[in-house]
């Protein structure tokens, strides 16, 4: 794969909480590894993020006595999922998968680290507001295009390319490397609001 100038590979998620085995298993998530692996050859520029909570995360259902995980909470900034606890800090579950092989990695870009957001998107915390860092780096690397893969695809995959084509980068996303959750048709709904806003989805 030739390498293209101002293109960057961003990888979501790959993370053990995230595959079989682990605490918020993405079905057959360890699956995108390969993939993965073989596409980051091709780049010169990648960037990883990392789910990373502190034990007793709002987005916990743990975190509220009588409420299931996978059921929804209002929360200040929103509605808001609640997942099994997962990706706590310097947990086995939090580590990147250790099949994941892309030593080119330049940057790694933590999120959900504040008890009181839960953070899906690579640039912004739920409240849509409170920046990653992501959207400064990005434009002093001179990267121009985003290629979105990894875990889950309807989740933090579909937030961080909604806001990467939002903020004007051309935005792809690659299916086969990416898994989803699935949550009442959250996959499909994930496709319909790729093509709405213009992210190639191949
Ligand atoms: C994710 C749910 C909770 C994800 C992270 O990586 O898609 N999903 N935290
Ligand atoms: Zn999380």
């Amino acid at each position: 794969m030739a390498v293209r100038e101002g293109e960057v590979l961003l990888v979501i998620d790959v993370q053990n909480d995230f595959c079989p085995g682990g605490r918020l298993a993405v079905p057959k998530g360890d699956e995108v590894i390969p993939v993965i692996n073989r596409m980051a050859r091709g780049f010169r520029h990648v960037v990883l993020t990392q789910d990373w909570h502190p034990d007793g995360h709002s987005s916990f259902a743990s975190t509220h006595p009588g409420h299931d995980a996978f059921s929804t909470i209002a929360m200040p900034y929103g509605q808001q999922t609640l997942w099994p606890d997962h990706c706590t800090w310097e947990s086995a579950g939090a580590a990147f998968h250790p099949g994941l092989d892309i030593p080119q990695a330049a940057l790694v870009i933590r999120k959900g680290f504040r008890p009181e957001i839960d953070s899906y998107s690579a640039f912004f915390e739920n409240d849509r507001k409170t920046p990653t860092g992501l959207l400064g780096y990005l434009p002093e690397r001179q990267l121009t295009r985003i290629v979105c893969v990894g875990l889950a695809f309807d989740y933090c995959v579909r937030y961080s390319a909604e806001d990467a084509a939002q903020h004007g980068f051309d935005t792809i996303v690659v299916e086969e490397a990416c898994r989803a959750i699935d949550l009442n048709g959250t996959a499909a709904q994930t496709k319909a609001a790729f093509r709405d806003k213009g992210i190639k989805l191949t």
